[in-house]
């Protein structure tokens, strides 16, 4: 007999953190898998902990041998500004990799007869638009605009959201069976840039906000690498987390769409900058824009449209930008550091 559980990817990255956090609040029982040995701290919070690589297909069959997955959140990728250095692997990474987990949820669906949930963690790097002034014209950005991404991240994100439809949608459109719990139930998310505060990402190109506010932190000097005026959509990770859960626990009947903009606030970096100094009024934050790493933010969208999230699954941060800096990030942040 299967025990139940459920697979995080990538388990020790930043959504990870928070997302085993809650989940362990649930007494949920966990396998996490990442290429490194799980974090000390989250260790005793998950059921098993696996050493290992997305493309490495007979460990991740062993995993679902041995577990049935209710929900997969599928965490791992190489982020926009990596996959820029090394675009080949992070197409195996993003790419391969979340095929193999595809397949392996649609046999495990297909076997048991109770589709696996996959929630895919997708990004605003899927968005290229295509000039600065149609950016600052384009407002709040809907799921089907704009789809012309200049990235390989981006590229390997919008595929991925295509290929978790197929396999959740048509898959083997021409044989006989049609029983739709045989298939998976893939679900996604469009996630602005992240802003947590116990982890620094890497690798990404909205990583210029959260690595600020920790630097300031720190005490440490900061170059943004992008000008004053550039704007994103970022969101705090007790709202992604949030996100996440909700989405995994939405009836499959109220989705009319397997792919949902989330956001919260969309700041310039100058705000960003003035907000952290509110915080930390001795913060050293300088403007050093990169002019590459500028034109991808250039590319991505200042703001994003989530009303089909709302409506569909009641989606609503609980951090807007002031409440956000106030009430999470400069208290959580000033404890970890100070
Ligand atoms: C990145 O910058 O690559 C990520 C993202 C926006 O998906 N944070």
């Amino acid at each position: 007999m299967q025990e139940e559980a459920i697979l995080i990817t990538g388990a020790n990255g930043e959504i990870g953190h928070g997302l085993i956090h809650h989940l362990a609040k649930q007494n949920q029982a966990v396998i996490a898998l990442d290429l490194q040995p799980l974090d000390e701290v989250l260790q005793p919070l998950v059921l098993h902990w696996q050493t290992g690589d997305i493309l490495d297909f007979p460990l991740l069959e062993k995993l679902f041998e041995k577990y049935r997955f209710s929900v997969v959140f599928h965490l791992a990728s190489i982020l926009s500004t990596k996959a820029e250095h090394n675009p080949e692997l992070a197409h195996r990474v993003n790419v391969e990799g979340t095929l193999n987990l595809l397949r392996l949820s649609s046999a495990q669906s297909s076997r048991n007869h109770h589709s696996v949930r996959f929630i895919y963690p997708s990004s605003i790097a899927v968005y290229g638009l295509p000039t600065l002034a149609v950016k600052q014209a384009a407002g709040k950005v809907r799921e089907d605009q704009f789809t012309q991404p200049t990235t390989m991240y981006g590229i390997n994100k919008l595929y991925c959201e295509h290929l978790g439809r197929y396999y959740s949608k048509h898959y083997k459109q021409l044989a006989d069976s049609a029983n739709p719990d045989d298939l998976l139930d893939f679900r996604s998310l469009r996630f602005p840039g992240l802003i947590s505060s116990d982890t620094v990402p890497t690798g990404g190109t909205s990583d210029y906000g959260p690595e600020m506010l920790h630097a300031a932190a720190k005490g440490a000097p900061y170059n943004c690498f992008v000008r004053p005026d550039a704007r994103l959509p970022f969101m705090v990770m007790p709202d992604a987390v949030k996100s996440l859960v909700m989405l995994a626990a939405a009836p499959r009947e109220n989705l009319s769409q397997t792919v949902y903009n989330v956001t919260s606030f969309s700041p310039n970096a100058q705000e960003l900058k003035d907000i952290t100094l509110q915080t930390f009024p001795e913060a050293e934050i300088h403007f050093v824009p990169d002019h590459d790493r500028q034109g991808i933010v250039d590319s991505w969208p200042a703001d994003i449209d989530d009303t089909a999230a709302r409506q569909d699954w009641y989606w609503q941060p609980d951090y807007d930008f002031e409440r956000a800096f106030k009430d999470y990030l400069s208290p959580a942040i000033r404890r970890r550091y100070c």
